[in-house]
């Protein structure tokens, strides 16, 4: 029996007890067996929830872009490391085996120190899916920086103010972008942002679209000059087992983004080992991931995990939707594409168009099918299982968060017999738990509850950047002694997981997730706006939208309704961005609060969601006939 590549369902439940039983022996073997170490650990694992703390492998030394791509070299070399399929079908796709990679990421960790980047610094990456983002995300790894990457899709806004959260001295980046057939102008978005970021002084620009832009003297330089010139070799920084490798930012359900910190050695054998078996990947496979690199699922799932196995990763730079609504299963047939790993809002959006769509390509090749970012509705599950898969392929519905580092819940293929809309079964070494609201555990099957974890995996996140106590306070505080996830979920009678959704006020919108009160912070910027209340409800292709409750300043019930919902819609796309425009919005004369001034966004969501069959008790609101008024305006 191989602990690291899991065949059958009995084979899963021997290991899933082998590493429950005694986690430091289980995971300490996964790491001797599967990676190259400096130095050896002296222990692996300590931790405490209450403080909280977590350290695996302390003592080791390690570089993870050498795990990822030198030591490889030795046996895949010419092998293909990353497929590049670019936005425009007829732009060919570029195979960059494991030896080009080496060299181009060498070489952007010479243009980074030439910069004077060190070990420790914050590097920002704001870039599309091209090329360039692997190489100086590997690149960051190996001169032992931390990178810090924003999705290319934010506003100047979000960038400025995640540049700034995390210190970033210089921000890698590109002339524009293309999604579909359009463009975005990034650097000039990049500009406006560095209005706020003082501290930057060098950004470097990658060239795609061949928009102009405008360079400022002394600050701004292109990319490729300098990687043409940079010699293709940099020795690795050689790394604490604890110290941090990457930044990403995440939602919250109040205030500023986290900062996830996540650790160089324990993300590195999570993500690795979770790759290899909840994708089922074998030598040679081809998989493909659609999400952006700016997600998480993008840094574990596109860069890290699959290239810590010497796998073949595709990196897709376009949409679903262009040319037309066959381009995903265009490139599944074109790259022969084994795994195929994407979002249930992708899939709805999909399922809509006709079938012929999907009927021209040939699929055959795949293997196993993924689903993450949300919970995954039985119709779309279907439709994935009958058209894409055509009922051969298993659906790995994959629980996870950007704090939890790697996959947490999670069939695995050809093992765990699946069943639609349930994650199914924890991870080898997650140990849940669903918690009632007075804070006990809820034993045995068929409950349902909050979603914790009770016991550390190697790549939960360490901390959160400048803040360890909301860190504290989000994830360690709610439940004592566990990790609190801000999901609900339920057990079945076999014990399998159906993940509800959050409990909180983030709401995953296309698989975005977008925190309420950021949403909030922009609105109510509006001179004409008072105070609002956003609220989630369900939508047939998004999963979720946005549904805004606003209340006026006296002097603007006067204007034109629809000119303000444009104007603040307006707002929220440039503070926020794109994604997080409301689909729904109406003026109101009051919230809802409790007596004190909390908004009850329970009701709120009740009424977005056109069910009031059970608003339950009102009476005890600071202003309990606001909820009958905000109802005549909705309309139920
Ligand atoms: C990987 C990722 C995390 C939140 C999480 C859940 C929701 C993710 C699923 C899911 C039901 C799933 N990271 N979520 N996967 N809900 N089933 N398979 O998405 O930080 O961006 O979001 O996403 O609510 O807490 S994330």
């Amino acid at each position: 029996m191989s602990n690291y590549h899991i065949k059958n369902l009995e084979e899963y439940f021997q290991i899933y007890r082998k590493s429950v039983r005694n986690p430091e022996a289980f995971w300490e073997e996964i790491a001797e067996e599967h990676f190259q170490w400096r130095r050896r650990w002296d222990n692996v694992l300590s931790w405490d929830f209450e403080k909280p703390e977590v350290k695996w492998f302390e003592g080791a030394q390690l570089n993870i872009s050498e795990n990822c791509i030198d030591r490889h070299l030795y046996t895949r070399a010419n092998k293909t490391a990353i497929i590049f399929e670019p936005n425009n079908p007829d732009e060919p796709a570029q195979h960059i085996s494991y030896s080009q990679l080496h060299a181009e990421v060498n070489k952007m960790a010479n243009v980074l120190k030439s910069k004077g980047v060190k070990k420790g610094d914050r590097v920002c990456i704001y870039l599309p899916m091209i090329p360039e983002l692997a190489y100086t995300v590997l690149a960051c790894a190996r001169i032992g920086a931390i990178h810090s990457v924003v999705f290319a899709g934010f506003s100047s806004t979000a960038l400025a103010t995640r540049i700034n959260d995390c210190d970033a001295s210089i921000v890698v980046t590109s002339d524009g972008s293309y999604r579909g057939s359009k463009s975005i102008d990034l650097k000039k978005i990049v500009d406006q942002a560095l209005e706020e970021c003082p501290q930057v002084g060098t950004v470097l620009v990658a060239e795609r679209t061949k928009n102009e832009v405008v360079m400022t003297e002394g600050r701004d330089h292109w990319l490729a000059p300098l990687t043409e010139a940079a010699i293709d070799e940099c020795p690795v920084e050689i790394m604490d087992a604890e110290d941090p490798l990457f930044i990403l930012y995440t939602s919250g359900s109040t205030g500023k983004p986290k900062g996830m910190v996540h650790s160089s050695a324990g993300y590195m054998v999570y993500t690795a080992y979770t790759f290899k078996n909840v994708f089922q990947y074998r030598e040679n496979d081809v998989y493909w991931c659609t999400a952006d690199i700016g997600w998480i699922t993008g840094h574990s799932y596109i860069l890290y995990g699959p290239l810590a196995n010497g796998a073949t990763t595709v990196m897709f730079e376009g949409v679903p939707s262009y040319p037309d609504f066959g381009r995903f299963w265009q490139i599944v047939e074109k790259h022969k594409v084994n795994q195929f790993y994407t979002a249930p809002t992708a899939i709805r959006a999909l399922a809509k168009e006709d079938l012929k769509f999907v009927e021209q390509y040939d699929l055959s090749s795949l293997k196993v099918l993924g689903s993450v970012g949300e919970p995954i509705n039985e119709e779309a599950w279907h439709w994935y299982n009958n058209n894409i898969g055509k009922k051969e392929s298993p659906i790995a519905d994959t629980w996870w968060q950007t704090e939890t580092g790697g996959i947490m819940i999670t069939p695995i293929p050809y093992s765990t017999p699946t069943k639609p809309t349930f994650a199914t079964l924890p991870f080898i070494g997650v140990q849940p738990a669903l918690m009632d609201e007075s804070g006990q555990e809820l034993k045995g099957n068929q409950v349902e509850g909050r979603l914790c974890i009770k016991f550390p995996w190697p790549s939960i996140a360490r901390t959160i950047w400048g803040n360890h106590e909301r860190y504290r306070d989000t994830y360690f505080s709610a439940f004592k002694g566990m990790y609190f996830t801000g999901d609900g979920a339920s057990r079945d009678a076999v014990g399998y997981y159906r993940i509800t959704g959050r409990v909180d006020d983030v709401v995953i919108v296309s698989g975005h997730n977008l925190g309420t009160a950021p949403i909030e912070d922009a609105i109510n910027e509006h001179q004409s706006v008072a105070e609002s209340a956003i609220v989630g409800f369900p939508h047939d292709i998004k999963g979720n939208a946005l549904f805004g409750y606003v209340i006026l300043k006296d002097e603007a019930h006067e204007r034109n309704q629809d000119n303000l919902r444009a104007e603040i819609n307006r707002l929220i796309s440039d503070k926020i961005g794109p994604i997080a425009k409301l689909d729904k919005i109406v003026f109101v004369p009051g919230l809802p609060k409790t007596r004190s001034g909390k908004i009850m966004r329970r009701i709120l969501r009740k009424i977005a969601s056109n069910d009031v069959s059970n608003l339950g008790d009102v009476s005890t609101l600071l202003n309990p006939d606001v909820v009958d008024q905000i109802r005549k305006i909705v309309g139920v």
